[in-house]
């Protein structure tokens, strides 16, 4: 495989006036105010609001314009003028808009009012808020509490993220799944069994004093483009940066920095990955063992000639355990089993190893390419061998990386939405609230999905996201999702989770996090979690969208309030005047994360709530961190078969998950269209296609079940063989609820094996 590839395809490096084309693009269509420019300097700064978008960490020296064409085009579609009125329902049923594009349900603009279902004349109409509390209250007092479900997508800060796991638990059940669950959730179980923590161990000190990065499955090109800037800082050190990637993702190629006037008048790239390996889909198990290999190898040569070790043996034997295990399946791995579950060559492994056992300290970093897989939890863990090896853990510089996805996914855990008891110090809650919290363990998406599916849950209330949209076996969803008793969205967009409307129905427009939140005590803050630990304040002061909408912590203490018996330990009413108040509650709850939580809120670059791994503390049931040995060599579920491709579902960078904002997909080189197969030419000609033709993909389970989507085009891409892709979320009509890591439950939308037939 050669060095420095670029795609044939691509549109140039990543960042670039490409970058600044295409959010200018957004600006154009949404036609957002020019004040939303002003909007846009106060972004992830103290004083300022942090970027609804990514979870990436925000630098304590920040650039003048703190904000990525990612963070961009959130906060622009979040300014857009266009308004979804309760007139807009004079025009159009419910079912109508089944047919419309996730795009174009978006583009009607922000939501403005509380509306209700009337199924009378299928459409959604207004309701005072007072009404739509008092609607959902009767309701859930209704059902059983363990009917029902309360999802959160990571949109939401943590003081309301707290408030609304105390609802699911004052209200009797500890259902609080989260979009984790479909994403890192690989991560927070994974980790959490090999090195005794659920997040990351990287700060942003150890990305500044690193020498090498090796990148599995997470593109930052489009994901989280402010990592290119670190990135780009650590090449001109003379750092080395490998990625392991089917395809090949220009962010990780090249990338022109947008806030340079010398690069971006010169075109001048910083070529980022130094080697870039086109691992299969599921392939990285063989890699990364084959990386081990080349470790241990070397490590065989220095003792013979007296040289350094190359393991790090104090590391290994005081930390870890497991290692002789470990080594024994590294030492008698074939070659041959590695090339062919990788698809890499040996030559190529061989030379990423050599990158890695020269480099002082390492950073791996990994995304949705590892966590989404059948065996994810074995990627990650795989991962975390190849870093302890040499004792990339703990130590300055080095360190696991998993890039986080919402801006507050990894924040709404940490203060108590979760589904798993054991998370959630319940003592401290009983005492606070003086109630006694419900014992047992809630649902997870799969079974929340199952429960929906089954008839099981009768009531679903989502802050933020589109679930409907996220899971797989969407077909399913969409009847069950309307067969329940009543259906919650807090939203600021409409999306196809609205389109289902459970038998009480209610969508609640909220405001967004740019945006002022005047309360009893005045204008709010609130504060995030960030990848690197890190907590934010964020303050918004932008006008509201429109005078009917309340904020999500206000949402949810009317929810609560309608539902609830009174209780003097309670104050709905205060905590929505002031946050600082709920800012307390956290403290007292998290006393070693959150220390002096209203002092310490807007300490530039955030306040570290510290990590144990980080300083080699295991907190593992054996005290150590543990190497796993892999008893497969692949990370999926089945096996190849002639016809069989395994399926990648991806996001491109016009997107951010269900919100399409358009139909450019500039580093891959798809314009005009989302309805795609890439597949490598030799997968082209065998399977007797030509690029340019209509197929439609069948999943390939054998579970008896058709799953299919039509109309896509094939695409001829550069990819390894028997990978194909197409986009996340068109494609979760082909994927089924049961397949999903075995550890964590996370839907393996990286993996889905499929069968091609051509349309007439
Ligand atoms: N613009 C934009 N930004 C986003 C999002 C978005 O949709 N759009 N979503 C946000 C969210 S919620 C999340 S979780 C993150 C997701 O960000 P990422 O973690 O980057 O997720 P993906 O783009 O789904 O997949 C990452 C990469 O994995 C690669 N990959 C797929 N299968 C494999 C494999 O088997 N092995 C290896 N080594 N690589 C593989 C894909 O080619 C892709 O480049 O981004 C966040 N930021
Ligand atoms: N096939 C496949 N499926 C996947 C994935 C994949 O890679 N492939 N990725 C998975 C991943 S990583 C994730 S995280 C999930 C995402 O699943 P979700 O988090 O459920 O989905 P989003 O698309 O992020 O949600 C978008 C909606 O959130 C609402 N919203 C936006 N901002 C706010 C806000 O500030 N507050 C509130 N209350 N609402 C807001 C808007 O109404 C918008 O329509 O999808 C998963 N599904
Ligand atoms: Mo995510």
């Amino acid at each position: 495989m050669s060095e420095h590839l670029t795609d044939p395809a691509s549109e140039g490096p990543a960042g670039g006036w490409g970058s600044v084309k295409s959010i200018a693009r957004i600006y154009g269509e949404t036609l957002a105010n020019p004040a939303v420019l002003e909007t846009l300097k106060q972004q992830n700064k103290p004083g300022g609001f942090m970027c609804v978008s990514c979870a990436w960490p925000k630098p304590a020296n920040y650039h003048p314009f703190e904000f990525c064409e990612n963070g961009a085009k959130a906060t622009l579609w979040e300014s857009t003028s266009a308004r979804c009125t309760p007139d807009f329902w004079n025009g159009h049923t419910v079912s109508a808009l089944r047919d419309w594009k996730d795009h174009d349900l978006e583009m009607t603009g922000r939501l403005t009012h509380p509306m209700r279902y009337d199924g009378d004349t299928d459409r959604y109409v207004k309701v005072s808020w007072d009404e739509a509390f008092s609607g959902i209250g009767a309701v859930l007092k209704r059902l059983d509490p363990k009917e029902v479900v309360f999802y959160s997508s990571g949109h939401a800060g943590l003081e309301a993220s707290y408030l609304y796991a105390l609802l699911a638990r004052l209200y009797g059940n500890n259902n609080l799944p989260q979009s984790s669950n479909m994403c890192h959730e690989t991560t927070s179980v994974g980790l959490t069994k090999v090195i005794g923590s659920p997040v990351g161990t990287v700060v942003w000190d150890d990305l500044e004093k690193t020498d090498c990065l090796f990148f599995f499955g997470q593109n930052p090109g489009s994901n989280s483009p402010r990592f290119l800037h670190p990135l780009q800082e650590a090449k001109q050190r003379g750092a080395k940066i490998v990625t392991f990637n089917p395809v090949i993702e220009q962010g990780l190629v090249s990338f022109v920095n947008p806030q340079s006037p010398r690069q971006m008048l010169t075109g001048e790239e910083t070529v980022i990955s130094d080697l870039y390996l086109q691992v299969q889909s599921g392939g990285d198990v063989a890699a990364i063992l084959g990386l081990c290999k080349v470790v241990v190898e070397a490590d065989d040569d220095a003792k013979t000639l007296g040289l350094k070790r190359i393991l790090d043996v104090e590391f290994i034997e005081q930390h870890t355990t497991g290692f002789d295990r470990f080594v024994d399946c590294v030492r008698t791995a074939s070659w041959s089993d590695i090339e062919r579950e990788s698809g890499l060559s040996e030559a190529d492994i061989r030379h990423a190893g050599q990158i890695y056992v020269e480099a002082e300290r390492v950073i791996g970093v990994y995304g949705m390419g590892l966590t989404q897989h059948s065996q994810g939890a074995l990627n990650i863990a795989m991962l975390v061998n190849l870093l302890m090896m040499r004792g990339n853990i703990g130590r300055e510089g080095a360190g696991v990386c998993p890039v986080r996805g919402h801006s507050n996914v990894q924040g709404q855990r940490t203060v108590g939405i979760a589904e798993k008891t054991k998370l959630v110090p319940m003592d401290k809650l009983k005492e606070l609230f003086d109630f006694d919290p419900p014992t047992e363990d809630g649902t997870h998406i799969v079974d929340a999905v199952k429960g929906l599916i089954s008839g099981h849950v009768k009531g679903f209330v989502s802050l933020g996201g589109n679930l409907l949209r996220a899971v797989p076996d969407q077909r399913d969803m969409e009847r069950a999702w309307s067969e329940q008793e009543l259906t919650v969205m807090v939203s600021t967009k409409l999306n196809r989770s609205h389109l289902f409307p459970g038998k009480a129905a209610y969508i609640l427009p909220c405001l967004s996090r740019s945006e002022v939140d005047d309360q009893a005590t005045g204008n709010q803050y609130v504060s995030i979690e960030d990848s690197f630990s890190h907590i934010h304040g964020s303050i918004g002061r932008r006008s509201p969208a429109s005078e009917h909408l309340k904020s999500e912590l206000a949402i949810i203490s009317g929810i609560a309030k309608a539902t609830l018996p009174a209780n003097p330990r309670v104050t709905w009413d205060d905590w929505t005047g002031d946050y600082s108040l709920v800012r307390d509650l956290i403290e007292k709850t998290y006393p070693e994360d959150f220390a002096k939580y209203n002092e310490r809120l807007n300490a530039p670059g955030g306040f570290y709530r510290g990590n144990a791994a980080h300083d080699r503390i295991w907190k593992t049931p054996e005290k150590k961190a543990v190497f796993t040995t892999p008893d497969q060599l692949n990370s999926l579920s089945f096996a190849d078969k002639p016809g069989r491709y395994r399926l990648l579902t991806m996001r491109s960078n016009d997107q951010f998950n269900t919100t399409i904002y358009g139909y450019s997909d500039r580093f891959r080189g798809i314009e005009g269209t989302r309805d795609v197969v890439l597949m490598c030419a030799e997968d082209i000609a065998q399977a007797g296609l030509k690029p340019g033709q209509k197929v439609r993909l069948v999943s390939d389970f054998e579970d008896g079940r058709r799953r299919e989507l039509g109309g896509l085009i094939v695409t001829q891409h550069a990819l390894p063989k028997g990978t194909i892709c197409s986009y996340y979320p068109e494609c979760n009509v082909l994927n089924a609820i049961d397949h999903h890591d075995e550890l964590s439950k996370t839907p393996a939308s990286k993996s889905i094996p499929v069968r091609i037939e051509a349309e007439p």
